[in-house]
């Protein structure tokens, strides 16, 4: 049977390029984010690559529900979940703590920290169904910056660290293995908002990227609980 990946934030970015890795590379792919155009984007690339066709999945991660209701879709049809990705993420707003809104507080938080444990725990069963199941959180230098108006996105990747070094530790004596991905500066729509100045032909692109989640997601990954970075290369065990 094929490998089962999912990716959230599929969409664009980090996310398209790892779910078009990954069905390249011979994973089923169940592609998640909100924009539908672009998720069938993607499904036209991943079957113009030969790769088999993905599973769309247009929702709003912050909809606790839908992650739910997605967990159970998975296990009715494959009874497992080979590889768990999750990146979709926001940057909230760089604005200081003391005019910060509580909306976008709520959101970045919702986005970045809740809906990965809330897929966490709807995965949990068909990752341990798996022979090798993998969750691959992706995290953000900036959690432990402590740059002036970073304080919600940071906090909100600190946040997601915390709850996938515990995740790695319950499942330490399975076969799952838990991977935090710090993916650097890379050239996405989230950096060019967050840096507008900056050149775009400066940073190295998802595509570069997605060899290493390649590695992060097979059968022979063997680390867990510890973050990959990717701008020194490193396996980190505490930053
Ligand atoms: O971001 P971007 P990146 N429900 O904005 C989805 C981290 N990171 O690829 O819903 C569902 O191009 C959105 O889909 P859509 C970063 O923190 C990056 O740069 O269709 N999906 C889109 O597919 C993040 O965790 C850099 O709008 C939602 C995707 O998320 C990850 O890398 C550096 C959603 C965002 O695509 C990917 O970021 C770093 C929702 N409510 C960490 N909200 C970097 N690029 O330099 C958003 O340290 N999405």
């Amino acid at each position: 049977q094929d490998r089962i990946a999912v990716v959230t934030g599929a969409s664009r970015g980090i996310g398209r390029a790892a779910a078009l890795a990954l069905a390249e590379a011979g994973a089923h792919v169940v592609a998640v984010a909100r924009t539908q155009g672009a998720l069938e984007e993607l499904d036209d690339d991943i079957r113009a690559a030969g790769g088999s066709p993905a599973t769309l999945v247009p929702l709003d991660v912050t909809d606790l529900d839908a992650l739910d209701r997605l967990g159970l879709a998975l296990y009715e049809r494959w009874g497992k979940l080979d590889v768990f990705l999750g990146n979709a993420g926001v940057l909230g707003a760089l604005t200081p703590l003391a005019h910060l809104d509580q909306k976008v507080w709520d959101q970045t938080m919702a986005v970045n920290v809740t809906a990965n444990w809330r897929l966490l725990r709807s995965f949990d069963p068909l990752l341990r169904a798996s022979d090798a199941g993998r969750a691959i959180l992706v995290t953000s230098g900036a959690a432990h910056l402590g740059e002036a108006y970073w304080g919600p996105y940071a906090a909100s990747k600190a946040a997601l660290e915390a709850l996938g070094r515990a995740y790695a530790a319950e499942t330490v004596k399975t076969k799952i293995r838990v991977m935090m991905l710090n993916p650097g500066p890379l050239r996405t729509r989230m950096r060019a908002s967050a840096f507008p100045g900056e050149k775009p032909e400066t940073l190295r692109t998802p595509e570069d990227l997605a060899p290493e989640i390649l590695r992060l997601a097979s059968p022979d990954w063997s680390e867990t609980g510890k973050i990959f970075d990717f701008p020194s290369g490193k396996v980190l065990t505490h930053r």
